[in-house]
């Protein structure tokens, strides 16, 4: 089966979204996500400049081969822009090669390992009581597992607070916005947070936090020890990650599960943070780490040390991407939770999906392929917008972590 065609369709249902659709000679073809926040077109560059024309006549069926030709072949190996490059084509090739076989992508990647995908929504409030009765609304919609953020006394405003509560989207900006922040304001709030959910909700919902990077490593560690009595799923992102050995001192003085990995995009970004068991899930996805070969690879290293999935999936991760997740998510031995951000109605009339909600858990559906199309006749509607993150200073200035 030969590749006859790939291009790159860019388009903004509310949010930018950059996919890579690829057409065989046999009349199938399969999208792949290549959507990389506030830096969209730089992946939409590299796959029109540098992987399009090498895709063409290639046999679609040589996915690995295809994954190692982009990823040796490039010299210059990792990186986000290349990595999500790599992502699309290899997204689009198993969506191929499972509709050629006519099984949905889990059967190809070895059949389910559990009825559904337990995943998180993501409750938020300007301040504790908002957020509590947030978290209720997401308890009613049947979610087993809810994120909870909120805003900070004294600060204008915080990560993950949004003003549209169920479609948060932070890249709000052509030029980025800059946000203020006080790490002691932040850590003497966050745990009465978590004490008012727990006093309202009682120990049976889990729940969950992302720090974004914020603390140095004696302050996650703090954050973490004051959070036990709460008994989180994970708390999200402490510290920076390129400093793998800051966890090796959170993990010192806390028992709270740490989740890490959503803007890592190889396992060698991960591997000693998995090896010496300091963390408990880890965040990779199919968009941002390389696709489903590479995720697999990253996800097999992790069985070894018990530490299990947890793929982010914020809007920004496309509908695509989310239902790629899905079948790796199902079949993922070592699976933990699906993090899952409601997309907005117009970016899933762009991106129809065989995936469906239930109860707090999704499945991936059983369509051919991962099951999300295209239609580029919607697509066409919504050009593309510049939008950049938020930019973080602290409260005297001081450019900080976002
Ligand atoms: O593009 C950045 C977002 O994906 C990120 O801010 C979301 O941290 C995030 C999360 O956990 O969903
Ligand atoms: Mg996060």
């Amino acid at each position: 089966m030969k590749i006859t065609s790939a291009r790159v369709i860019v388009c903004s249902p509310g949010r930018n979204f950059v996919t890579l659709k690829i057409e065989t000679d046999e009349g199938i073809s399969g999208i792949g996500d290549a959507t990389l926040n506030g830096r969209e077109l730089a992946v939409a560059a590299y796959l029109d400049e540098h992987v399009v024309p090498a895709l063409i006549g290639r046999d679609a069926t040589r996915i690995e081969d295809t994954w190692q030709y982009f990823y040796r072949g490039a010299y210059w190996r990792r990186g986000p822009v290349t990595m999500c490059a790599i992502a699309a084509v290899d997204t689009a090739l198993w969506d191929i090669k499972a509709k050629a076989a006519g099984m949905p992508l889990y059967q190809l990647l070895g059949g389910a390992s559990r009825d559904a995908v337990m995943v998180y929504g993501h409750a938020n409030g300007g301040d504790i009581a908002e957020t509590v009765d947030e978290v209720a609304r997401y308890l009613d919609l049947g979610y087993r597992a809810v994120r909870a953020q909120c805003g900070i006394p004294g600060l204008a405003s915080t990560y993950g607070v949004a003003r549209d509560k169920m479609f948060y989207e932070p890249a709000d900006a052509a030029i980025a916005t800059e946000n203020r922040w006080s790490t002691t304001r932040y850590l003497d709030h966050v745990p009465k947070l978590f004490d008012a959910l727990r006093a309202r909700f009682g120990f049976e919902p889990h729940l969950l936090h992302d720090v974004h990077h914020r603390l140095t490593p004696i302050e996650a560690a703090r954050l973490g020890r004051s959070l036990e009595p709460f008994r989180l799923f994970w708390l999200e992102d402490p510290t920076p990650a390129e400093n793998q050995e800051a966890f090796r001192l959170i993990r010192r003085h806390t028992v709270t599960p740490l989740a890490v990995g959503e803007v890592f995009n190889t396992i060698h970004d991960c591997q000693a943070l998995i090896a010496e068991q300091l963390i408990d899930y880890i965040r990779t996805t199919v968009v941002h780490a390389g696709g489903i070969t590479h995720l697999r690879r990253i996800a097999q290293l992790a069985e070894l040390w018990q530490v299990r999935t947890g793929s982010h999936g914020a809007t920004d991760l496309s509908p695509v991407c989310m239902g790629a997740a899905l079948h790796f998510d199902l079949w993922v031995p070592n699976f933990g939770i699906q993090e899952y951000m409601r997309h907005t109605p117009e970016t899933e009339a762009v991106f129809p999906h065989a995936w469906r909600f239930e109860a707090g858990f999704l499945h991936p559906g059983d369509a051919p392929g991962h099951g999300v199309g295209i239609d580029e006749a919607q697509a066409a509607r919504h050009p593309y917008r510049p939008s950049a993150l938020p930019v973080n200073r602290l409260e005297d200035g001081t450019m900080w972590n976002w």
